[in-house]
């Protein structure tokens, strides 16, 4: 998966399917209260697993039940599909634990 770094347009279209998720510069966030402390850290499991598969890891804040997700690409200051495609994984490890 290319670690380029998007264009504006790209961002604004792949943002388009990510709802959930903000723009913080070239960083996209999201937030998410889970059902409770144990499921939260099922969640952290499940995207860290995948985030080893993609050699792509976000900055995950746990406080509680709260998550916070953040993605940016380091390698390439900015924001590339590998962010998008990450995303959009943490919300499908969401789904049905929020
Ligand atoms: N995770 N978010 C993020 N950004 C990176 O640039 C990155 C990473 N995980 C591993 C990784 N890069 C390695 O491939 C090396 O580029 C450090």
């Amino acid at each position: 998966m290319s670690r380029e770094r998007l264009t504006e347009d790209q961002i604004t279209t792949g943002l388009a399917a990510l709802p959930q998720w903000h723009r913080d510069g070239d960083t996209i966030v999201r937030t998410a209260e889970t059902a409770s402390f144990p499921t939260a850290i099922r969640v952290v499991d499940t995207v860290a697993l995948e985030a080893e598969r993609l050699d792509h890891h976000p900055d995950i804040d746990i406080r509680w039940r709260t998550l916070r997700f953040a993605l940016s690409t380091h390698s390439a200051g900015g924001l590339t599909e590998l962010d998008l495609t990450l995303a959009a994984f943490i919300d499908r490890s969401l789904a049905g634990a929020v």
